[in-house]
């Protein structure tokens, strides 16, 4: 089943009610007055965070969003009944957008929070309001008001604190289940993982972070080539980068790898030059010491923050999450 992190819906409230135009019919009254009731308010449609869902899917399969209309109204002064609400439930990181305009309509981030997406039509009135001393039979009563309507876009941002990013085959799936008890499928291939996969990490004293394996990305990936494009928006929100390279150079120099990973993210949002990240140099357990030793020199004369790891053996990964637990949960410095 395929990850989806954006699509385009319809969403209409219902329409209210139409007021009744009735009259009071009694054994002992001759000319009963007016007693037609108010239609019905139609359902609303709202737009709801739940925790419980990990991806859109289910506009996959939907994309139009309806609620019920308001009944009518009946005579002996009956309100005809309210129509039922429509609750959209999204993944908590879910954008709602204007379709048309591309316009930010609300960011959902926090469990429960609701958007009023389309307001519902107020209900008609009956005959009985229409009553007055020139007219004591009117024959006349409010339709409903026409439900709202409308085109929506919603794309999901996964809210992670942290982001693994890196060339295909990096070994970031491996990193993901060695430090989360998330089960990535790991193979010796690039483009393994092919939607963005989470994990949660767990500290010392309770604390916790959410870990987030974002797949496919390559050179040219700002624009669109390979899988990078659809899924660098996901690394926006993460506090924390972490760049993990295939140190043995098996698959390309680790300083050229690094250089890719930098100019793609520059491209793709400039501000994320400003984020906390660390290199990550993997693989280290298929290499000797010297070998290792010169590949970091690189790094160390450029003071780029790194790390020598093997997320197959684990070595490396208890200081990892050491200076991970100092950014996350120390203080503000921290924060780019
Ligand atoms: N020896 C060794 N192999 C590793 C290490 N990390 C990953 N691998 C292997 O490298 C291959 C790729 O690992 P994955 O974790 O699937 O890599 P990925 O970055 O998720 O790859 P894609 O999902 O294709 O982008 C697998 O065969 C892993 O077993 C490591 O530290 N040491
Ligand atoms: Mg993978």
């Amino acid at each position: 089943m395929s990850f989806i992190d954006e699509a385009k819906f319809f969403v209409k409230a219902g329409d209210g009610g139409r007021g009744c135009v009735s009259f009071r019919r009694e054994k002992y009254v001759p000319r009963g007055g007016p007693d037609g009731g108010d239609g019905g308010r139609g359902g609303s449609v709202y737009i709801e965070a739940s925790p419980r869902l990990q991806s859109l899917i289910d506009f996959k399969y939907r994309s139009h969003f309806i609620a019920k209309s308001g009944a009518h109204g009946k005579g002996k002064k009956m309100h005809g009944q309210r129509g039922k609400d429509c609750v959209i439930e999204v993944p908590l990181g879910s954008l709602v957008k204007d379709a048309e305009t591309g316009e930010v309509i609300v960011d959902l981030v926090e469990e429960g929070q609701r958007y009023l997406a389309a307001r519902g039509g107020l209900g008609g009135r009956g005959n009985v309001h229409f009553a007055s001393a020139t007219n004591r039979a009117p024959r006349i009563a409010d339709k409903g008001m026409p439900g709202e309507e409308r085109w929506l876009r919603i794309e999901l941002k996964l809210i992670a604190d942290v982001g693994l990013i890196g060339l295909p085959n990096a070994g970031k799936s491996t990193l993901l289940s060695r430090l989360s008890a998330a089960n990535p499928k790991v193979a010796p291939y690039p483009f393994t993982t092919l939607d963005p996969q989470l994990g949660v990490v767990n500290f010392e004293y309770g604390e916790s972070c959410i870990l987030a394996d974002i797949p496919g990305l390559i050179e040219g990936a700002h624009a669109g080539a390979g899988l990078g494009h659809k899924f660098l928006r996901h690394v926006e929100r993460t506090r924390i980068l972490l760049h993990v390279l295939d140190a043995t150079g098996m698959e390309a120099d680790p300083w050229h790898q690094y250089q890719v990973l930098e100019n793609e993210l520059a491209q793709f949002n400039a501000e994320l030059i400003d984020r906390k990240r660390l290199v990550l140099l993997n693989k280290t357990d298929l290499m000797s010491p010297e070998y290792v030793a010169q590949v970091t020199a690189r790094f160390q004369e450029a003071q780029i923050p790194h790390l020598v790891i093997s997320a197959e053996t684990g070595a490396g990964l208890d200081a990892l999450k050491e200076w991970l637990a100092e950014i996350l949960f120390e203080g503000e410095e921290g924060h780019a």
